[in-house]
């Protein structure tokens, strides 16, 4: 809800910025493709960039009240969000494109444990910040179906205002004029069908980012904004007098994963089918103006689709994959090659995304120094093998505004007290504060800060979370995230579990034991089953433990409701500890790691993503990190067994046991048992414990022991602190686009 005040503001902002908005550009500009936009509120971070902090401050009750955009999912939506914030504040032209869902990520809730999930009503009480461009709408045809694409456009504001961008998100609607004959024929239902299904298109976010279901109404989807935002900047470009062949010249297309790479045959489709030109030159103009990104090696989420389906929704494009298959095939012929496994765009009756996006695309880039890596040698190595030229990477970053200025005053004026306000703009300036790591005084006040966080996190939980009461006394251990088999919560789980009983039996002396709180934040996607019994059992963990005299003076467990962006802004200042702990080779790059640690939590985690940087910026002495590397993991994969490890570790035994010797209660799904089976028996489609958690969990449980033993010295665990923070500068979404922009698309 917006309050009058709030809307005053606005009002006010939206004044402000409209010469800038407004300003013509005739320059190159670099468009960012995204299915996924994942902003939080729009407000507070266009209030904090046009240095309206004293709204913050005095409305931020009325703030509160005020819904998250959350058009995405989780890390791949948030770096779009982060991007268009570092890119308008360093004065790159950087707009987005995406959807315009009529609803969002759903808000999670839970019933006996378990989570439940409602709509996402975020434009309940208006989209201030939006301008619908009605005389830019277009047609979108998918086979028998026309649908308008009407784009709403919202104000993308650099710190200081000075640049203004546009994150243009397209709505789908029913084009009436052909459904009034239905209704003339009195055909009630064929015209509301007609009506529903258009605006079917755009009505609902995905909540999977597990597995490509392959459904008909996501490539509709992925069709629906990709087409309309390239049919509307060649409109933009040939208007103004721009010839078809120099659309690269002032058109860079990145696409973010491959949810837009059909973009690509659409563009070949606009020059040959609707410009008359010739294949090869369309070709070249597509592969200069596209350029790919991919942010998972996860098997499941790589694209497929069926050539039924894909030449059945979109009948006029179908034919250029197939045309871009022939000419690869003529590609790899000249360079020798007739083996074209791993090449082939249709495979086995399949469309593969990611293989037309590798194709036409002058660059193909991972997301952290790792994966990059593990992209070349694995998922693409043949399109590393014949276009090594194409292959970099871009290790993922955050904005510093949003994720220290806005959420985090206290650091900020900390940071600011001691070396000035450049970090804002120059995330590096953070060095600076290397020398504050042995200034007790500094410390001290750190730890201060900390407790500060704390305190407002608390007050913020118990209204949130049925009077929950979190001990700011406690250190503070936090994993947030979306829940996944490979994230490992559950093995987060299990390490709790086996803390709990081992300072029950006395094998932990209690005196030594420094009082914990362990806070997971996460969504299931609504269909992944074991998820979602992680949540459960968490919750059951969490009840247990919560509520046992014996230990609760020394443990906390919280698992909150409904983690989204703004939770995170609350969540992630008071954390000690950051526990990143994806199977080594699994997470592209994580950038939560990186709030946590520019909000000083120091990382209790694997080699892993982007922890690798991480630790080689802050120290792996100022870190926790353990476990097995990918090298481990691929040498142990052959012989490992979960089910010796169960047998020979009684402390493994005692905790995995409890899914299936009544101790905790599932409430008769089954999911427990299921649990239980995922390590020991594994299933038709995995290989028993295929994340390997039982093979990290004793070094893991050291791991995590060691840091909560570490905190009780307050000055050397803050020390720790400032090191994190002060090393931080590397992870700024500002260093990310400046590399995108100068490297990749000439802007
Ligand atoms: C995947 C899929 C698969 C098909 C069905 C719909 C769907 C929707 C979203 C996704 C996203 C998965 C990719 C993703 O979010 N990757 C994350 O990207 C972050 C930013 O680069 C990175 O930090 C995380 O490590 C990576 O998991």
């Amino acid at each position: 809800m917006y309050s009058k005040n709030v809307l005053r503001e606005i009002d006010a902002a939206l004044a402000e910025i409209s010469p800038a908005w407004n300003r013509p550009f005739d320059g190159k500009r670099a468009c960012y493709f995204s299915a996924e936009f994942l902003i939080g509120r729009v407000v507070t971070g266009n209030f904090y960039n046009l240095g309206k902090t004293d709204c913050l401050t005095n409305l931020s009750s009325e703030l509160e009240d005020v819904e998250d955009v959350a058009l995405g999912n989780g890390g791949l939506g948030r770096l779009a969000a982060c991007f268009l914030d570092s890119a308008a504040t360093k004065g790159y032209p950087l707009d987005g494109f995406g959807l315009r869902y009529h609803y969002g990520l759903f808000k999670q809730g839970f019933n006996d444990g378990f989570q439940t999930e409602s709509p996402d009503d975020w434009l309940k009480y208006g989209d201030p910040w939006s301008i619908r461009r009605e005389d830019e709408k277009l047609q979108i045809r998918f086979g028998g179906q026309t649908v308008w694409a009407v784009p709403y456009d919202m104000p993308i504001i650099g710190y200081g205002g000075k640049t203004v961008n546009t994150l243009r998100l397209w709505q789908s609607e029913p084009i009436i004029g052909l459904e009034f004959s239905a209704f003339d024929r009195q055909d009630y239902a064929s015209a509301f069908k007609e009506q529903n299904e258009a605006f079917a298109i755009s009505a609902t976010l995905y909540p999977n980012d597990d597995t490509d279901d392959g459904k008909r109404l996501r490539l509709k989807q992925q069709y629906f904004f990709s087409s309309a935002s390239l049919r509307s900047l060649f409109y933009r470009h040939t208007q103004s007098g721009g010839k078809p062949e120099d659309f690269a010249e002032k058109f860079a297309i990145q696409l973010n994963d491959t949810h837009p790479t059909v973009a690509i045959p659409e563009l070949l489709r606009i020059l040959v089918g609707e410009n008359e030109m010739d294949f090869e030159q369309a070709f070249s103009v597509a592969q200069k103006t596209f350029a790919f990104t991919n942010h998972t090696i996860m098997e499941e989420a790589l694209e497929k689709w069926s050539t039924e389906l894909f030449s059945s929704t979109l009948p006029d494009v179908y034919p250029y994959v197939v045309m871009l298959q022939n000419k690869l095939r003529r590609d790899l012929h000249t360079k020798g090659i007739y083996d074209y496994n791993g090449y082939n765009l249709i495979d086995n009756g399949r469309v593969n995304m990611a293989r037309i996006a590798s194709y036409v695309s002058h660059s193909v880039n991972g997301v952290a120094a790792i994966h990059s890596e593990i992209l070349k040698a694995t998922v693409l190595k043949p399109w590393y093998t014949i276009y090594p030229e194409r292959f970099s990477n871009k290790t993922n970053g955050i904005t510093q505004r949003r994720w220290l200025g806005l959420c985090n005053p206290g650091l900020s004026k900390f940071i600011t007290e001691r070396i000035g306000g450049d970090w804002i703009t120059d995330l590096d300036e953070l060095k600076k504060l290397i020398p504050y790591a042995d200034d007790v005084n500094s410390l001290r006040q750190l730890n201060e800060i900390k407790r500060e966080n704390k305190v407002r996190l608390a007050d913020y939980v118990r209204t949130r979370e049925d009077g929950f009461t979190l001990n700011p006394e406690f250190a503070f251990n936090l994993q947030v995230k979306r829940l996944h088999e490979y994230k490992r919560q559950f093995l987060n789980a299990l390490s709790i579990l086996d803390i709990y009983y081992r300072l029950k039996r006395g094998e932990i002396n209690k005196s030594e034991f420094s009082p914990t709180a362990f806070v997971f934040g996460a969504k299931s996607a609504p269909s992944y089953r074991r998820a979602k019994g992680i949540i459960k059992f968490v919750n059951e963990i969490a009840r247990t433990v919560n509520s046992d005299t014996d230990v609760n003076n020394l443990l906390q467990i919280l698992f909150v409701r409904d983690y989204n962006v703004s939770y995170a802004e609350k969540l992630i200042p008071a954390a000690d500890i950051s526990e990143q702990i994806s199977t080594a080779g699994t997470e592209a790059s994580g950038t939560g790691n990186m709030k946590l640690m520019l909000n000083g939590a120091v990382t209790l985690g694997t080699y892993d993503g982007a922890n690798i940087e991480i630790v080689a910026e802050s120290g792996e002495e100022n870190n926790f990190i353990f476990g097995a590397r990918v090298e481990d993991i691929n040498a142990a994969a052959s012989s490992y067994s979960p089910v010796k490890i169960y047998e020979n570790n009684s402390r493994v035994r005692k905790v995995l046991d409890t899914l299936i010797d009544g101790t905790f209660s599932d409430g008769g799904t089954g999911i427990f048992r299921e649990l239980f089976d995922s390590i020991i028996k594994g299933a038709s489609w995995h290989k028993p414990d295929q994340y390997y958690l039982l093979l990290d969990f004793e070094p893991y449980a050291d791991a995590k022991l060691r840091a909560i033993k570490a905190y009780p010295d307050r000055i050397a665990f803050a020390h720790m602190q400032l090191l994190n923070i002060a090393n931080a500068g590397k992870f700024s979404s500002d260093r990310t686009i400046s590399q995108y922009a100068e490297e990749i698309w000439g802007v």
